[in-house]
Parts: C-alpha cells; sequence; structure tokens
C-alpha cells in the first residue's frame, strides 16, 4: 500500500482562492486508485457550475499552474479517457469533500502519477462533448484555479481525511432523515 499527497498553497492571483489536498492510496501492485478530494476556498454560493479536476503531465510549477503541461495522457487517447481525468465536483458551501474509488490512473510503474500534478479548473467539464478540438484534450475546463505536485505521505494523513469525508457524509445522511 502506498499514499500520496498533493497539496494546494492557494497561491493564485486570481479569485477564488483554493486550498487543501488531495490525497491517493492504492494497493500495490494492482489495486485501484482511490482519492479523497478535500478542498475549501469556493464561493459559497451552492449553484455554482461544476469544477473539472484534473491530472496533467508535469509536476513544473516553475510558472505556476501554466507550466503543468496538458492533462497525462501517456497512451494518446481523447478526453475524457485520460487516466486523471476526474470529472466534475460541485462545491457545497465552498467546499470539495469526495471520497472516490476505482480510479483509472496508478502511482505504481510507468504511468505513475507520482512528480506529476492536480489541476483544479475554473469551469465545468464538457467531457469531451463540446464539438470542438480543445473538448478532446482538455474538456474546455477554462482557467487553471490552483494545482500542487503529487508526493507520497504516510498513512495518518489519509486515515484522517478519510475519516472527516465519511463523517461528514453519515452526519449529512442523519438531517435528511
Ligand atoms: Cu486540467
Ligand atoms: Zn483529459
Amino acid at each position: 500500500m502506498l499514499w500520496l499527497t498533493c497539496f494546494l498553497q492557494g497561491k493564485n492571483a486570481d479569485k477564488p482562492q483554493v486550498t487543501g489536498q488531495v490525497l491517493f492510496r492504492q494497493h500495490y501492485s494492482h489495486g485501484r486508485l482511490e482519492a479523497i478530494f478535500y478542498l475549501d476556498g469556493f464561493p459559497l454560493d451552492n449553484n455554482q457550475s461544476g469544477r473539472a479536476i484534473h491530472i496533467h503531465e508535469l509536476g513544473d510549477l516553475s510558472n505556476g499552474c501554466d507550466s503543468t503541461g496538458g492533462h497525462y495522457n501517456p497512451f494518446g487517447v481523447n478526453h475524457p479517457r485520460h487516466p486523471g481525468d476526474f470529472g466534475n465536483f460541485f462545491p457545497k458551501e465552498g467546499k470539495i469533500r469526495k471520497y472516490k474509488t476505482n480510479l483509472s490512473a496508478t502511482m505504481f510503474g510507468p504511468y505513475s502519477i507520482m512528480g506529476r500534478s492536480v489541476v483544479i479548473h475554473e469551469q465545468e467539464d464538457d467531457m469531451g462533448k463540446g464539438n470542438n478540438k480543445a473538448s478532446l484534450e482538455n474538456g474546455n475546463a477554462g482557467k487553471r484555479l490552483a494545482c500542487c505536485v503529487i508526493g507520497i505521505c504516510n498513512k495518518n494523513l489519509w486515515e484522517e481525511k478519510l475519516s472527516e469525508v465519511t463523517d461528514k457524509k453519515k452526519r449529512g445522511l442523519n438531517k435528511r432523515t
């Protein structure tokens, strides 16, 4: 088992100022990747559009999120079939708290996501249905709001955030009953 984290510094000049982290876990060597998206700083309005999140090819932040390259695309396929195409996320009260399983990216072997980056976009991912070239490359997700480089972390960080995310879900369910 290996754990990875991607810590967002929120240093971009643009609004909103997104902070938080994306965590990954995977069983060696053929387990499916799991991820926790734990992000803050979105507008409080619950009716805003979705925000696309992807893995980009490079872990180079020398020119902010602009130097992270395009979507990580080791097999030369169209968007949204890249391993790090995580789709759209809908913040609630300015936060994203999401646990996803069975993702197609991997942290092992020649196609590892380690050392690459996670990018949070301003707009919704059109999932390749935009009828233009950009749609099949990047989903027309717009500006890059925040980004981070994926590195190794320990188990504790994962366990802590996982219990927070799943507890929140339970509380949410209780509220509705
Ligand atoms: Cu992207
Ligand atoms: Zn993509």
